[in-house]
């Protein structure tokens, strides 16, 4: 129980008319407090022991982290939140969010009887699945938190652009934190950035419990995060004394006992708060033995109500969690520590090992009778408690949180200006990328000012220097490239302002999916909608995965530009080659993927994932783009190819009437697919080469159709199915791709075609394009050679090239 400082007060003088008003409001918020315990332990108690289980899989839920956070919760919503403000929960207090949101008549009896089920409240706050308003999506320890960070910022981005009305009030961003959260990286890169774009209007609230999922803290732990903290600019609150130990401390042997709390080591503190009151007693008189009146303290308190004082702590008490949100008086960031039991109130409070723990259903009756709830009435929103249903009713209804914007206006679009293709006889999908924002950012569309870009230091390698040369950095202050001044020449002039457009973030890819998640979410969170453009290298996306997923999860719409990427960006060295990526791209659900292989479809996709991400069934995007740079088909643009490119798939070389192979490539490899494909010609004069841009939409297109058919839709026809309506049964497809070979190799099935997959299953290698495409079996030779396997295969015989 080591602290260093601690703010709780008291200050409660009797009498005054404001002190008896006080006094009311904190009655009626711990009557919620208790409320809202008791809801969340019945509800969980519900799904595991009254509603049936037909499967047998155990179905959970975390009565001890409910009962720790519930005075916080309760605080926050009944009485500080305001409508602008927007708050994280944390995961396992999701059924205390929901209790609360029922007494405000935002959640329904049937959600919380369905807790955990289909349909129902969700296991951990869910922006997309729950019925009642979720601001920040958590489960992902760490995360949620993070996030809110990510928020604040976006906040100031829009306020400094003047995207938001000028009298719109600044909204705090909270966290409600489990104490084990701090473990996650992410939350010390999310702190450091925040540090560097001087980060407001942020409050962290730790439920300091002591208690991760496995055990109990390290008790000095928290005074190096302390210091962390305040190194970064935070201000730190501690909440440690609840009133009535605050008041002990000031009577007999009041001194000692506030020494011995603090000198009391976590573990033990949690053993005895699982003891009781006894062990407290045999404790407090072994170990200040000889301190005067401890006897006169001891005795004035029998075992329930000396249990009773020595768990009362701050993060438990009304007054004194109350006053300590009320005293905040601008918009430093604040990191509140509030000291609280896991469990407190039920049996299990402080046992090491109750994370999971769930209360028998003797000990939920004992529960019941103890909240002074009738049997048949647990899910009484008011029951039990002594002011009047309505009273309550009334109290809560008269909270800012109730004027909370509820519901979601049609979000505006902004309309993508006609995205053209720069003009080169050779180029990458890298490089043209850099110069299609280069261009919009020289124009004064409504888009080009929505556009914001951000990258953790690859800013210039990923191609957006020119975008920034032309949008500038945005900064809180007002600060001229040094460089620029000094006369010394630079391709990179990074202005910094507070109407910059470009968010440049350190080399943590965490960071940059949770500001992502956040700017993609601008609209639905701040009213404002921005069109957000991350970039990084394809392999970190392994890095941030965890957040990618979560931006998804929480359905923010962003495009995602992973360069360069594959075996292909081949001397950059084995470390960052990317072969799963494509994969990843095809199963996160809510991210549409795409990797054109030249300047026409780049320009095509570019547009269309703007488009895209400002749907209401749109999704986030993610471009895999590469450094090589192609020779580009002299072509125009034509409406039939423009759909084509964004369904995934179109004829390179149109297959002829009895074509008896395909290749089908993806991405940088095209040069390998179209010369293996002139070569062939002559032996397979019908065959086709097809140039698939997406994989992921043609897959995602074809499964759609596949259930619609079985719903009995007749007629529907995927994209892929109506490229191979031509093909004779007996053709076979050769595929490559710069990426796993399973992201292709599903085509076979489409009509039941042989196949033979080529692509990278092995990586680390340095080398040419040449060599490393020779070494993993992507060039032209394994193309012809994977022809020969596949044919063999079909047909027997010697594989001859020769046609049938
Ligand atoms: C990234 C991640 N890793 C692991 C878990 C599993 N897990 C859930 S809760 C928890 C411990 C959380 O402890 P704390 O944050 O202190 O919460 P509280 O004590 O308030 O329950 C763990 C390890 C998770 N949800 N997310
Ligand atoms: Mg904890």
């Amino acid at each position: 129980m080591a602290t260093r400082r601690s703010t709780g007060r008291v200050t409660t003088k009797k009498g005054s008319r404001r002190n008896v008003e006080r006094d009311a409001l904190i009655q009626r918020l711990e009557a919620i407090d208790r409320k809202a315990l008791w809801l969340a332990t019945w509800m969980i108690h519900n799904a595991n022991h009254i509603r049936p289980n037909v499967d047998g899989v155990k179905v959970g839920g975390h009565q001890a982290s409910c009962a720790s956070a519930s005075t916080l919760l309760t605080a926050l919503y009944a009485r500080i939140l305001r409508p602008e403000d927007r708050i994280a929960v944390k995961p396992h207090a999701s059924p205390i969010m929901h209790a609360i949101h029922y007494m405000f008549g935002l959640q329904t009896r049937n959600n919380l009887e369905r807790f955990r089920g289909y349909g129902g409240a969700q296991s951990y706050p869910s922006r997309t699945k729950d019925a009642c308003p979720v601001d920040f999506s958590t489960g992902s320890v760490g995360l949620g938190v993070g996030a809110t960070l990510f928020a604040s910022m976006v906040q100031d981005y829009l306020r400094m652009h003047g995207l938001v009305e000028p009298n719109q009030p600044d909204g705090r961003m909270i966290a409600v934190m489990g104490d084990a959260e701090l473990d996650e990286g992410n939350i010390f890169e999310a702190l450091m950035e925040g540090w560097k774009h001087d980060v407001r209007n942020l409050w962290w609230v730790i439920d300091y419990n002591r208690q991760s999922l496995d055990g109990v803290i390290n008790m000095f732990l928290f005074q190096k995060i302390e210091d962390f903290f305040r190194s970064v600019g935070w201000n730190v609150v501690t909440l440690k004394y609840g009133t009535r130990l605050q008041r002990a401390f000031e009577g007999p042997a009041g001194e000692a006992l506030r020494r011995w709390i603090d000198d009391c080591p976590n573990p033990m503190y949690s053993a005895l708060t699982f003891a009781g009151g006894a062990a407290w007693r045999d404790h407090l008189k072994r170990d200040l033995r000889g301190t005067s009146r401890l006897k006169e303290l001891l005795d004035s308190h029998d075992d329930a109500t000396l249990h009773h004082l020595m768990t009362n702590l701050a993060g438990h008490d009304m007054t004194s969690v109350l006053e300590a949100f009320e005293a905040v008086e601008d918009d430093t960031p604040q990191c509140f520590i509030a000291y609280t039991i896991k469990g407190l109130g039920l049996p299990f409070a402080g046992h090491k090992d109750n994370h999971a723990g769930l209360m028998n259903p003797e000990q939920m009756h004992r529960f019941r009778e103890a909240n002074n709830i009738a049997e048949g009435r647990e899910w009484e929103p008011f029951e039990g408690l002594d002011f009047s249903p309505e009273e309550l009713a009334d109290f809560l209804n008269s909270a800012p949180y109730c004027n909370v914007r509820r519901t979601r206006n049609e979000p505006a679009v902004i309309p993508i200006p006609e995205i053209g293709v720069p003009e080169a006889k050779r180029a990458s999908t890298q490089e043209t990328f850099g110069r299609i924002l280069n261009d919009l950012g020289r124009g004064d569309s409504d888009a080009a000012n929505r556009i914001v870009t951000t990258s953790p230091d690859v800013t210039v390698s990923t191609n957006l220097g020119g975008w920034v040369n032309q949008r500038g950095l945005f900064d809180r202050e007002t600060r001229s490239d040094q460089f620029r001044l000094e006369h010394i020449t630079s391709a990179q002039k990074w202005e910094a302002s507070p109407g910059g457009q470009h968010i440049e973030l350190g080399i943590a890819e965490n960071n940059l999916f949770l500001l992502l998640a956040t700017l993609g979410l601008s609209e639905d969170m701040f009213g404002t909608r921005l069109l957000p453009i991350g970039t990084l290298y394809d392999i970190f996306i392994g890095r941030g995965l965890d957040a990618l997923n979560y931006a998804c999860y929480q359905d923010a719409r962003f495009v995602v530009v992973g360069t360069p990427s594959g075996i292909t960006l081949a001397p950059e060295g084995g470390a960052h080659q990317s072969v799963g990526t494509t994969l990843v791209g095809m199963a996160q659900d809510n991210l549409l993927t795409l990797e054109p292989a030249f300047a026409d479809e780049l320009a095509v996709s570019m547009q269309w994932a703007m488009e895209h991400i400002q749907k209401p069934d749109g999704s986030a995007v993610y471009l895999r783009l590469s450094t090589r740079p192609l020779e580009q088909p002299q072509r125009a643009m034509t409406p039939v190819l423009e759909r084509d490119i964004v369904s995934g798939a179109y004829w390179f070389r149109e297959p002829g009437p009895n074509a008896d192979l395909i290749i089908a490539f993806a991405g940088a490899v095209a040069p390998e697919a179209i010369e293996a494909h002139a070569s062939l010609v002559d032996d397979f004069p019908d065959a086709g080469l097809l140039a698939v841009t997406s994989a992921d939409r043609l897959h995602t297109d074809w499964r759609t159709t596949m259930r619609e058919r079985a719903a009995g839709t007749r007629g529907a026809h995927s994209h892929v199915e109506q490229l191979f309506d031509s093909l004779s049964p007996e053709a076979s497809i050769v595929t490559v791709i710069d990426g796993h070979p399973a992201t292709l190799s599903w085509l076979g099935s489409v009509r039941g075609h042989a196949i033979a997959p080529l692509g990278v299953d092995h990586f680390g290698q340095s080398g040419s394009v040449a060599d490393l495409y020779r070494s993993y079996g992507i060039d032209t030779e394994a193309l012809i050679d994977a022809v020969a396997e596949v044919r063999l295969r079909r047909f027997g015989g010697n594989g001859s090239l020769a046609a049938n």
